[in-house]
């Protein structure tokens, strides 16, 4: 089981970093680039049809006029998941509506502006429908974050809540 995680540029690799530990945590191979749509088209066409039968899920990381995820959908049939980067004074606004206005017929599952956990949470719930073992990790995490919020308690002390 494979992730591929493309950004469309070194900037976004804050958001690289938390889907790369995410799947980690869940023991997802994976494997990280940059190449942007806009600035190296053919790179992207040529990295997506080598990775085809390797590559289960695709991630894909962009700012500004963020077309990325939406080409890479256009490229394979694998699920894609898009995420918005906030990477200029429109505050990542601009990069959620264009990865996440895709016409019909070509989808891009698009997490929140910087929403790389989410993504690598989706990603391993799309490959859990084949793989039983990463089904079970799943489970276990919705457990455990239940039980934190469960056990978790506070007061309001000196104008502040603090946990006890
Ligand atoms: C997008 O433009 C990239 O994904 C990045 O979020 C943004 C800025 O890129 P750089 O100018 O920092 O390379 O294509």
């Amino acid at each position: 089981m494979k992730v591929s995680i493309i950004m469309g540029s070194l900037s976004d690799s804050p958001i690289a970093d938390k889907v790369v530990s995410k799947l980690m945590e869940f023991g997802i191979d994976y494997e990280v680039k940059v190449i942007s749509a806009h600035r190296a088209l053919k790179s992207l066409e040529k990295y997506v049809k080598e990775s085809k039968d390797e590559s289960e899920v695709y991630i894909g990381i962009a700012g500004k006029a963020a077309h990325l995820s939406g080409v890479i959908a256009a490229l394979t049939t694998r699920p894609v998941i898009g995420i918005p980067a906030k990477s200029s004074h429109l505050g990542g606004l601009e990069a959620l509506l264009s990865t996440v206005e895709m016409p019909s017929g070509v989808p891009v599952a698009t997490v929140s502006i910087g929403g790389g956990e989410n993504a690598a949470i989706l990603a391993t719930e799309i490959l859990a429908i084949k793989y039983d073992s990463l089904r079970e990790k799943l489970k276990d995490m919705r457990i455990k974050m239940k039980e934190t919020i469960d056990n978790s308690e506070y007061e309001y002390k000196a104008n502040k809540w603090v946990e006890l």
